[in-house]
């Protein structure tokens, strides 16, 4: 029986990718996402760092897609995504083959100064893109330094972003990710 915790993790991770909330992640939601972190983030539309986000959503739907679309219409469903995301947490590799390069290409368009770590400013920006107040923000930020160190690396934010959907734990760093639950 899937815990409450994670159904309501899996639910807002579903309603971040249902760009237009239809109640299905299509084609289409993906170009809106990445032209909206890419333009909240001061990429130009035509810049290499839009377009390669934008390519790699393209990619990372269409690995949603092949293991999660159990009906063949081309749109996971709200149904499929928990089905499927099931399976992705009790195959962790399965889960980084899928959505790691989502994650990696949302960070480097969010270190907007290129440094490979992402500061303050910059986290509290992809999380109000993401609607989630300053405060959302801060608590986040204390809970994936891990190593204390005031920044956000590549591995600590994949890790806290693998731990929200992986941990059963609602006070483990990544429960924190996207607000308190
Ligand atoms: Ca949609
Ligand atoms: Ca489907
Ligand atoms: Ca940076
Ligand atoms: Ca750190």
């Amino acid at each position: 029986m899937p815990s409450d915790l994670r159904t309501r993790k899996f639910d807002r991770f579903f309603n971040l990718l249902d760009t237009d909330g239809n109640g299905f992640i299509e084609a289409q939601d993906w170009p809106r996402a990445a032209e909206e972190l890419a333009r909240g983030f001061g990429h130009a539309e035509r810049s290499p760092r839009a377009i390669a986000l934008r390519e790699t959503y393209e990619q990372v739907h269409r690995n949603i897609c092949s293991s999660m679309d159990a009906d063949g219409d081309g749109r996971v469903s709200r149904q499929e995504f928990h089905d499927g995301l099931h399976r992705h947490v009790a195959d962790p590799a399965l889960l980084d083959r899928t959505f790691r390069p989502a994650v990696d290409a949302e960070f480097d368009t969010a270190d907007t100064d290129g440094d490979g770590v992402l500061d303050g400013a910059e986290i509290q920006r992809v999380w109000d893109l993401w609607g989630m107040t300053a405060e959302d923000a801060k608590t986040a930020m204390k809970h994936m330094d891990r190593d204390g160190d005031g920044r956000i690396s590549r591995d600590e934010y994949y890790a806290t972003w693998r731990e929200y959907l992986l941990s059963e734990d609602p006070d483990a760093p990544g429960s924190w990710m996207l607000g308190q639950l």
